[in-house]
């Protein structure tokens, strides 16, 4: 799943892919690259950001939805409103990416259950503005696993089929750099829930602090090491800015496991 954020202020992309001449260009390159998805964002999420209003959200990222699915891509879009989901639907979009799994939205839930299109439940606690402050974990992976059982139950409950639902453990979000660790290597806890995991860990700041790469745009390399760290502990799909460097390292990878 490649990473398109047509926002100014993402943490490693921002501004990069602001117009939407460059971002239609740039999702073009991702699928030239073999990225199978591509997961289009125009609200950053990044610690303690702040809500962009849908209409804002929705005039960023329409344009770019249209012309990449009309030309035969296929889309996720990235978003907590139940506004944007629609539209981006109509546009041709066919997977719902809701790192608030289907909560920040009431609207959001029934939606995804009337338009019976994948989604994917990504684990998080408060909002990307209050996460920070809620990192009491015993257990992170355990817990991680709990919570994110009752958002594939309640979304259920709402009519979402089992088959559409993809699980996220929210790399980064409501959790230190430390937990993050603890958390990818406790992923297999969540293949309990029977989902496919998704998970994000490219550029993010655990990385830096591991690597000592303080500029999030130079940790590609630590981002592929982590991309094939989490498949082998059961991860299935990788959301990634670097789609050669990660399909690349995914094929050899996957060709030495056999
Ligand atoms: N991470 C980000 C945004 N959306 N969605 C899922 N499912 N999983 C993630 O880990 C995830 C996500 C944050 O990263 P990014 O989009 O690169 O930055 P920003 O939120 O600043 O736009």
């Amino acid at each position: 799943m490649g990473i398109l954020n047509v926002t100014p202020d993402s943490f490693s992309d921002g501004g990069l892919h602001l117009g939407a001449v460059q971002a239609i260009a740039a999702g073009r390159r991702m699928v030239d690259e073999g990225a199978d998805i591509l997961d289009i964002g125009g609200d950053s999420t990044r610690p303690g950001a702040a809500a962009t209003p849908a209409d804002e959200e929705l005039r960023r990222i329409l344009p770019v939805v249209t012309a990449l699915a009309g030309s035969g891509a296929r889309v996720s879009v990235d978003t907590r409103n139940a506004a944007t989901m629609a539209a981006a639907l109509d546009a041709g979009a066919t997977i719902i990416n809701d790192v608030s799994a289907l909560q920040h939205d009431p609207a959001a839930l029934g939606l995804v259950a009337d338009r019976g299109c994948p989604v994917v439940l990504m684990h998080m606690r408060g909002t990307p503005a209050t996460m920070d402050g809620l990192t009491k974990y015993s257990d992170v992976a355990a817990e991680v696993a709990a919570e994110l059982a009752i958002r594939v139950a309640e979304a259920k409950a709402a009519g979402v089929r089992h088959s559409n639902i993809a699980i996220d453990p929210g790399i980064g979000f409501a959790k230190t750099g430390a937990q993050n660790v603890e958390l990818l290597r406790g992923l297999p806890r969540l293949l309990a829930l029977n989902c496919p995991i998704l998970a994000g860990v490219s550029r993010k700041g655990f990385i830096g602090g591991l690597s000592g790469v303080a500029d999030p745009a130079e940790r590609m390399a630590g981002s592929v090491a982590a991309g094939l760290f989490a498949l082998s502990r059961g991860a299935r799909i990788l959301r990634v800015h670097d789609v050669a460097a990660t399909v690349q390292a995914m094929r050899v990878w996957q060709a030495l496991h056999g």
